[in-house]
């Protein structure tokens, strides 16, 4: 028999997705537009102009995908609040339909044992923020702050985990400077700044959600992390390899951690100093009690195309990634070592492969399966080495909307038939049905 890694009691098993990856539903009960589908719908944003105005209809079938990760044995449920369906104008008016439909959503759950993770932001501000500057204003962090409270007030008496933001580093560099998510700015002292301002954001923010809660509220922030890699020692690598560090960890890290930025160094690698005001950073290293982690694949850094000791391995995911399961033991064991967060969730990781539907309705997605396995074995020695992990959330329930690129990612270990949306679970959910109902993982 294969040797079953044990993970330990009260581990939380869990599945993550997004609200506008998932809902569908744009213009119902009130909701308001937000950034991303107006960049969506501009030509030529995203893959075949695929938009999320539909997605996986999840706004409509939500009984259904309960019903879903039932099936599965989930314990957990990482989902996000779309802030235009609770405030439309962003700030000011409250619409009761959207606070009604995570309501509902959040009892379904309940029922089904099911706990629930919610992230407030998922990178759909709503479209009138925008208008008025987005992040780079800071009366948004005010009216997230604000936006915090309102959905708290409604769900905190039965939501114990909050997560304020998701990867706010891609919300500031990806939107801001490379401009290939919205509001499709190219400029690194927007992005500097826009980080700044979603940070704090989450510090005002820190309150209101404990000030609903109760002694078993958990309140954290979801940040991908990738640990870098110099493809060799020569100084070009390593020059590369500082740069990456900051952007991919430090940036974030530091702040929230050490309540300050690395302002020379990221200023020495061309990340212009943001303006800061007097308490902004006690707002933004208040403490937490959890940090989430968001983990895909590693980065090599380096600085000549030729240059290189370090090869990558050959197994990649559609989205281009490389596979690497130990980058995600050596990146909590830093995070640890460096930062000392009280908790750690990995808030999502997973895989996009091609899937085939069979006509007898099975997905056999071995290499999605394998990714899992590798991934959690991974995990389990970080716990062996110290990490307070207290949980792992897959990326993703369903098959989705990937952003830019459309519906041509599929990270689910449950299928979407978008023609039909019939779901069918995939040979990765099954195994993940075993590990869950096992709380172990067979070594791989
Ligand atoms: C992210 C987002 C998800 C993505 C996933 C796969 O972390 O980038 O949280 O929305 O779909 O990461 O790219």
């Amino acid at each position: 028999m294969t040797e079953l890694l044990q993970f330990p009691a009260g581990f939380a098993w869990g599945a993550a997705t997004a609200a506008y990856q998932i809902e569908g539903a744009v213009h119902e009960d009130g909701r308001g537009p937000s950034i991303w589908d107006t960049f969506a719908h501009a030509p030529g944003a995203t893959l075949n102009g695929d938009t999320g105005d539909v997605a996986c209809d999840h706004y409509h079938r939500w009984p259904q995908d309960i019903a879903l990760m039932r099936e599965l044995g989930l314990q957990a449920y990482r989902f996000s609040i779309a802030w235009p369906r609770i405030l439309p104008g962003g700030r000011g008016q409250v619409n009761v339909a959207g606070l009604d439909f995570y309501d509902r959503l959040v009892d379904g759950l309940l029922a089904a044992g099911i706990d629930p993770y919610v992230t407030l932001y998922h990178w759909d501000l709503p479209q009138p923020l925008q208008e008025q500057g987005g992040w780079l204003n800071r009366d948004t962090s005010k009216a997230f702050a604000d936006y915090a409270q309102v959905v708290a007030a409604r769900l905190g008496d039965r939501v114990h985990h909050w997560i304020t933001h998701n990867e706010p580093l891609v919300v500031a560099y990806f939107g801001h400077w490379m401009g290939f998510h919205p509001p499709g700015r190219h400029d690194p002292a927007a992005a500097t700044q826009a980080a700044h301002h979603l940070l704090l954001s989450h510090g005002l923010a820190l309150p209101a959600l404990r000030a609903a809660g109760d002694s078993q509220t958990q309140v954290g922030i979801t940040l991908v992390l990738q640990p870098v890699y110099p493809a060799s020692s020569s100084e070009a690598d390593l020059a590369v390899a500082r740069r990456e560090e900051i952007i991919w960890l430090k940036w974030f890290m530091d702040p929230l951690f050490k309540g300050a930025y690395p302002l020379e160094e990221m200023e020495a690698h061309g990340l212009p100093q943001p303006t800061i005001e007097a308490g902004d950073m006690e707002r933004i290293s208040q403490p937490t009690d959890f940090l989430g982690v968001n983990y895909y694949t590693r980065i090599i850094a380096r600085g000549s195309t030729n240059s290189g000791d370090i090869e990558e391995q050959d197994e990649h995911t559609t989205m281009g990634w490389e596979v690497f399961p130990d980058g995600l033991r050596v990146l909590l064991e830093r995070v640890q070592h460096d930062y000392a967060p009280k908790a750690v969730y990995i808030t999502e990781n997973g895989a996009a492969f091609q899937d085939t539907l069979r006509e007898d309705g099975t997905v056999e997605d071995e290499r999605r399966r394998r990714y899992l396995q590798q991934h959690f074995g991974a995990a389990h020695q970080a716990i062996q080495a110290g990490v307070p992990l207290r949980g792992y959330f897959v990326w993703s329930l369903l098959d989705n909307f990937e952003w830019t690129f459309g519906y041509s990612q599929r990270f689910g270990i449950v299928y979407t038939d978008y023609a039909t949306q019939q779901r069918h679970i995939k040979k990765s959910g099954y195994f993940y049905r075993d590990v869950i109902a096992r709380n172990g993982v067979p070594r791989g």
